[in-house]
């Protein structure tokens, strides 16, 4: 509904979708940039590769993952978290400038101002790989946006409502594409229906976030 719409100063060229109050679509956002992150992605994967980690209950994800940043998301036996270190230990590689501008950007054109994360985890999705329907909710604070940054493969992106068993909505994402979400949607549940095949290999998201 057009007379929905926040008025904020558009990137050039960017359309700017509200898919609920507090979630919104930048399409083609980061396209110019889309090469360049996933050049990034691989340096970070070779001081923190890419793994299918466990779900508490023992289930390896079918997307793999790896983290930059001061704080990066895991999950073992114990249970989903943030840590320090990457599950051999040692400290995530550093955030580039270039993910945290990019960030903060895309926030402050879907309206959240002042935008600093200090977690960037990297999702990898081979043909097949899904994300099941979930809450971010593991971290301290949820006054920050969370920023997704959709490269490579195409997907359709479920957006749920406040309940699991609210009726998600299907949104497809290309590369380049950003959602920012926050404020009233912050803990709306959301998932990844299976990546199909397609021109490259895999979709990567990254998920920018305020961890602590
Ligand atoms: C993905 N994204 O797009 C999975 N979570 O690969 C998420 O789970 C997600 O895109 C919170 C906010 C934005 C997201
Ligand atoms: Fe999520």
């Amino acid at each position: 509904m057009k007379s929905g719409r926040p008025s904020l100063p558009e990137r050039e060229g960017n359309a700017r979708e509200l898919i609920e109050p507090g979630a919104v679509l930048l399409r083609g956002f980061a396209q110019r940039e889309a090469a360049t992150l996933m050049a990034e992605i691989a340096g970070i994967a070779i001081a923190a590769p890419f793994r299918n980690m466990v779900t508490p209950g023992g289930f390896p994800m079918s997307v793999a993952m790896t983290n930059c940043g001061h704080f990066g998301w895991i999950t073992d036996r114990s249970g989903y978290r943030y840590s320090s270190a990457d599950p051999d230990g040692r400290p995530w590689p550093a955030m580039p400038a270039r993910f945290r501008g990019l960030a903060a950007c895309a926030a402050a054109a879907a309206g959240f101002a002042d935008f600093d994360p200090d977690s960037c985890l990297i999702n990898r999705y081979i043909p097949g790989a899904r994300m099941s329907l979930h809450q971010d909710k593991d971290e301290a604070d949820f006054a920050a946006p969370i920023v997704s940054v959709s490269l490579g493969l195409p997907a359709t992106f479920l957006w749920g409502g406040a309940k699991r068993s609210d009726r998600p909505r299907r949104v497809p994402l290309e590369s380049g594409d950003i959602v920012v979400w926050g404020g009233p949607a912050r803990l709306n549940f959301h998932g990844v229906e299976p990546v199909a095949n397609g021109d490259v290999a895999c979709r990567y998201n990254l998920t920018l976030r305020k961890a602590k």
